[in-house]
């Protein structure tokens, strides 16, 4: 038997965590996860988003919102352009691991849409304005998954 998710995105609470820096990217990512959630019929009012100063901070308020109860998933969006600084891979680690903690201790599922590129140009090139924006992407897979973990609970929950 196969079980899968849809892309129904009605009735489901979805929260968008994004990251300031480098917002000239995020706003992008954003507006394309934004296009995504509707194109799949999540309403205004059951999406939410929450700001956050940068990539390293995304985690805790994932976590955070999920831990509400109140949300179906996650999706995180943020910026990593690398440097002359090995910030960029502390942050990019921080931020992979902190998202992979906080929805295996909450059951959520949350989207990694955090961009990591070597230049501004390739960062604009996974932030167009069509289904190649990473923003899109991430918005569709935590679709997917919420819908998938729907079935699949349900699934268990006759079993059990
Ligand atoms: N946050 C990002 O989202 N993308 C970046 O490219 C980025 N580069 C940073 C480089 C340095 C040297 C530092 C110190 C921080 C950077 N941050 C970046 C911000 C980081 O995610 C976090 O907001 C701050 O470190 C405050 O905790």
């Amino acid at each position: 038997m196969i079980l899968e998710g849809s892309l129904d995105a009605r009735g489901l609470r979805i929260t968008l965590v994004v990251a300031r820096f480098n917002a000239d990217i995020t706003e992008r990512l954003q507006r394309g996860a934004l296009e995504a959630l509707k194109a799949a019929g999540a309403k205004d009012e059951d999406i939410s988003i929450v700001q956050v100063p940068g990539s390293f901070e995304i985690p805790l308020a994932a976590q955070v919102a999920a831990s509400t109860g109140e949300v179906d998933a996650v999706v995180c969006l943020g910026c990593l352009i690398k440097g002359e600084t090995p910030h960029f891979d502390y942050i990019a680690s921080a931020a992979a691991h902190g998202i992979t903690a906080a929805a295996a201790a909450t059951g959520v599922p949350m989207a990694f849409g955090i961009l990591t590129t070597n230049s501004q140009e390739q960062a604009l090139a996974r932030a167009r304005a069509d289904k190649t924006n990473k923003g899109w992407e991430a918005a569709t897979a935590a679709i997917e998954m919420a819908t998938m973990l729907r079935t699949l609970r349900a699934r268990e929950g006759l079993r059990a």
